[in-house]
């Protein structure tokens, strides 16, 4: 019954001609040059429709994003019917799709192999961010779709987290909020709202936001219209005149380790920065000596955990799998070490990769989980939510213990637990410092990062460089992590690594080192081998 149908849709394929590349599914789904990703479009509307079917008639979302990278790229990917990231197994049906010649042939092949019920409707949420390439490959998207004759809507431009809430909210038939743009401006600010009321207090802190160029800056400045002045946003880089993510957004903060470009900042402004898609933020700062600090996702994790501590505490609820963060190896140490000591919760480590690290969050009743690039949120059981509802419903309202169960409460709602959002994200930073009453300055203080330093080294084939131990260490090329651990050696309180990118064309070299001077040094000499060993192309580090 269904054959006709994938006969029709690799007709229609033909006019999406593939080009001669190996596209491949990787941490943030499908990211090139926009010019070469028409086909990849058209056939993820199609692959969108079977997994809608597998997952008995579920909305699936589909985001065309490239996020950090520059505005020339772009990107797709599929989100699975909890908001959260496509199902691993899943990525290779989407990268045999992308690279087939046969595109009926791998059709059948899913079908198959999952089994898929033809009769079960399947229906698909689209969206995108501000790329000029964008709306085009929606429109390819969709012809996908219907050549399957699943049925679709289309959001336009939104942030990567809200179509994923989107999805989420449409498959909890509303138990997790409305599916529209209001309805999620709604529900955040609300919470943030009710917190604010809890607080006692009136003073409107004022926040520089960089906004990447990107669509970040349009979406806050509608979630501020839902704050009622309880803060005070100056959104800079709003894509007005500057390009996206050139210059500025939290790829460019964090890798470069200072201001971005267009914006005027004086020591002890609030700055935060998103990135071009809104999924990730940080905070930064100038101290009274004027320079630059930075606060970054692990800082944030740090926050949030020993905020959601206190309030678990109070209420004295008991949990099985209690409290814990998730770290990937670009992790700081100190934070680590300030998470386990100071905080006395758990850490984990995880793979690169929200896919990872959010699964890995699972493992907990209340899993907070953050990329030092700034992609983070939590997770929280339906148990440990429902031991604090009774907590309201059975208490004294005038006592510690409901009013921590109530804050806990109002914290849940206001965090998009399907994936890291960088506006929900930064409503609870703002609601935790204010509860402080603490300062950038302040909360920077709680430790110190070790420095550090990010860089990129191109090579011919980054498939080359295989790793182990949560991308921690090399097991290929041979030799390259003997020499690795020998530069480390070299240095005091050193860490290094290196992991190949699975979002732009480079291998990623990460280092630790006591001083500015000595990991300046040790991440250069680490790119060096990379480049010997590796295979590098053009010029050396
Ligand atoms: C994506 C992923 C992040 C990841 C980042 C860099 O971010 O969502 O989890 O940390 O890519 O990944 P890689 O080092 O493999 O290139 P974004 O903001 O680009 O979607």
């Amino acid at each position: 019954t269904m054959d006709p149908l994938f006969q029709k849709a690799a007709e229609v394929s033909k006019q999406h001609p593939k080009p001669d590349i190996k596209f491949s599914y990787g941490t943030a789904g499908f990211r090139a040059l926009a010019d070469n990703l028409d086909s990849v479009m058209f056939r993820m509307g199609l692959l969108a429709v079977l997994r809608s079917k597998a997952k008995n008639g579920q909305v699936i979302g589909v985001v065309v994003t490239a996020s950090h990278n520059p505005v020339h790229d772009n990107g797709v990917k599929l989100v699975d019917p909890f908001g959260e990231m496509l199902q691993p197994s899943w990525e290779r049906h989407a990268s045999e799709l992308a690279n087939a010649q046969d595109v009926a042939e791998v059709l059948r092949g899913v079908v198959t192999e999952h089994s898929v019920d033809w009769n079960v409707p399947a229906k698909v949420f689209i969206a995108r961010d501000t790329r000029p390439s964008g709306k085009q490959f929606v429109q390819a998207l969709v012809e996908g779709v219907e050549a399957l004759g699943g049925s679709h809507q289309d959001y336009g431009v939104l942030a990567t987290p809200q179509l994923h809430y989107m999805v989420r909210c449409a498959n909890t038939a509303g138990e997790y909020g409305e599916a529209t743009e209001e309805g999620y401006y709604h529900k955040i600010s609300k919470a943030f709202l009710h917190l604010r009321s809890l607080s006692g207090k009136t003073d409107v802190p004022v926040i520089k936001l960089d906004g990447a160029n990107g669509v970040g800056a349009l979406k806050i400045k509608e979630m501020a219209q839902h704050l009622n002045g309880t803060l005070s946003i100056w959104v800079c880089n709003d894509g007005s005149t500057g390009k996206l993510n050139e210059k500025c957004g939290a790829d460019f903060v964090k890798l470069h380790q200072c201001a971005p470009e267009g914006m005027v900042i004086t020591p002890g402004d609030r700055c935060v920065t998103f990135d071009g898609d809104a999924d990730r933020v940080l905070y930064f700062y100038f101290n009274k000596e004027n320079k630059f600090c930075l606060l970054d996702g692990d800082r944030i994790a740090t926050l949030m955990v020993g905020y959601l501590k206190d309030k678990l505490d109070k209420t004295g609820v008991s949990l099985e799998r209690g409290l814990g963060i998730v770290q990937t190896a670009y992790a700081n140490g100190s934070s680590t070490s300030y998470a386990e000591s100071t905080l006395g919760v758990p850490v984990a480590c995880a793979k690169t990769g929200v896919k990872h690290v959010h699964h890995k969050a699972e493992e907990f009743d209340i899993g907070v989980y953050f990329e030092a690039n700034g992609h983070g949120t939590v997770l929280f059981t339906k148990d440990v939510v429902d031991k604090m509802k009774a907590i309201v419903q059975d208490s004294d309202a005038s006592t510690e213990r409901h009013k921590a169960a109530e804050k806990f409460l109002s914290m849940v709602d206001l965090i998009n637990q399907t994936v890291g959002d960088a506006m929900s994200d930064m409503l609870v930073v703002e609601t935790i410092l204010y509860e402080k009453g603490w300062s950038l300055d302040d909360w920077g203080a709680a430790y110190t990062d070790l420095p550090n330093r990010q860089r990129k080294v191109t090579i011919k084939d980054r498939t080359v460089i295989k790793t182990t131990d949560s991308e921690r260490k090399t097991t290929a090329p041979e030799g390259l992590q003997e020499e690795i651990d020998k530069l480390v050696a070299g240095y005091k309180s050193a860490r290094s690594f290196v992991r190949p990118s699975g979002t732009e064309d480079v291998v990623r070299v990460y280092a630790e080192a006591d001083t500015r001077e000595a990991v300046d040094s040790l991440a250069r000499e680490v790119s060096q081998i990379v480049y010997d060993l590796a295979g590098g192309i053009g010029e050396r580090p």
